[in-house]
């Protein structure tokens, strides 16, 4: 058996999207700015998918859809654009964040400090999420710019955002979440929240990778990231990837259609899970369940470095991670972990687990099964590394070595 619990990095795409996207290759390949029929042929599977972006999230008339190549160009266009609106065109220059958002935030934040923004990055609480009051205490006359994730890649943890919603209003600061983790995990309704651009990435919910999208509020100015042919009304310039977006719409109606009933078969499965593997001695989870979203466990095993843990199940045909995606290949400490407190070698001890409506209950059984028996397995190795060493007093104490 072969099981995937990576799905806060990728998602299948779903079969179904797939089929709707398959006749704008080859047969429906018009450029939709093009006048002709081969063009205009495009544009009803085009308005379906606008809409049907616009319904799952419930985005009013009034509001912009922009499709983007992906998140990490959404939430960079937001960053950099607010950055040239606010701060070199006006006299804001300070951007509020927290310590644990997705890079594409973070290194963006970096960039725009070296060209003269003044960035406050939030500490996490204990849940490893910032509360209202403290963005509240940060935000000054000077602040162009709050943006803060709706769902956390690594914890699943979900942020207030509503309430962080109603502080931006009320002090008159523009506010932007990142909502990847969010859509097609939990019910995202964007006229019930005051946020003023939302950034989100289909790939996260069973589309194809390489479009995203950013939602513009009363569609108001943003200076485009992207120069050029004025397509998309001048905000995004570049050919529109007809499939792409086509596959779009399709995997944000299929992933919010009975988007509770969905999360509730997808939460059995993640609690059984979660409560099989925390039977294990010192294991433990971050975040409390009721505030996470379905799919997600980030769970620490003591003694059990997260490497090593995904090394043995990749074994066992199993697909996790250590955390997010694009920090797996440098072996550091899990982020999120830091934030919340964890010393550096618990830190390395995270292993992310992230299911999906695919996933099954046969699949379940078999990773708790596998993941038991790596946890055993692990544990005897580190114990077997332990070696008798003379402390400053002569006598013996055992230590423990560590098997990078
Ligand atoms: N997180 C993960 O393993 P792109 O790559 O642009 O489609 O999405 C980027 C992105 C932005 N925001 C959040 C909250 C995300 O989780 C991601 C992608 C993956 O956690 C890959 S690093």
């Amino acid at each position: 058996m072969q099981v995937y619990l990576d799905n806060n990095a990728t998602t299948m795409v779903d079969p179904l999207v797939v089929e709707t996207m398959q006749p704008f290759f080859s047969e429906l390949y018009g450029n939709p700015n093009s006048l002709h029929k081969f063009g205009t042929a495009s544009h009803p599977a085009l308005s379906k998918a606008i809409d049907q972006v616009y319904t799952a999230l419930n985005a009013s008339d009034k509001d912009d859809i922009v499709f983007t190549s992906c998140a990490t160009e959404s939430n960079n266009w937001v960053l950099q654009s607010v950055f040239t609106d606010l701060v070199v065109n006006g006299d804001k220059n300070h951007i509020v964040t927290t310590e644990v958002e997705h890079p594409s935030i973070l290194a963006t934040c970096k960039f725009l400090e070296d060209q003269g923004a003044k960035v406050t990055y939030l500490p996490v609480n204990d849940q490893g999420i910032v509360e209202a009051h403290t963005v509240r205490s940060f935000i000054t006359d000077k602040t162009a710019l709050v943006t803060v994730m709706w769902a956390s890649n690594e914890t699943g943890m979900v942020f207030p955002i509503k309430e962080i919603g109603d502080i931006c209003k009320e002090k008159g600061v523009l506010f932007h979440s990142d909502a990847v983790q969010a859509i097609g995990k939990i019910p995202v309704d964007l006229q019930a929240v005051n946020v003023d651009f939302v950034s989100m990435s289909a790939h996260k919910f069973h589309g194809p990778k390489g479009v995203g999208a950013l939602y513009i509020k009363d569609s108001q100015k943003l200076t485009p990231l992207m120069h050029g042919g004025e397509h998309m009304g001048g905000r995004r310039s570049g050919t529109l990837n007809v499939p792409y977006i086509v596959g779009m719409g399709k995997a944000i109606e299929l992933a919010t259609a009975n988007i509770e009933e969905t999360a509730r078969k997808i939460r059995e499965k993640r609690d059984r899970l979660e409560d099989s593997i925390l039977e294990l001695s010192d294991t433990f989870v971050v975040g409390d369940r009721e505030n996470r979203t379905p799919n997600t466990i980030l769970i620490s095993i003591k003694g059990v470095e997260g490497e090593g843990m995904l090394w043995d199940l990749n074994n066992g045909q199993i697909g996790a991670s250590t955390g997010s995606a694009c920090a797996s290949a440098d072996l550091e400490a899990n982020t999120v972990m830091l934030a919340i407190g964890a010393d550096s070698e618990l830190a390395h001890t995270g292993i992310r687990l992230s299911l999906s409506r695919f996933t099954t209950d046969a699949e379940i059984d078999y990773t708790i099964s596998h993941f038991k028996n790596a946890v055993g397995r692990l544990r005897a190795i580190s114990s077997s590394f332990a070696i008798q060493k003379p402390t400053e007093g002569g006598e013996v104490k055992e230590c423990e070595l560590h098997h990078h």
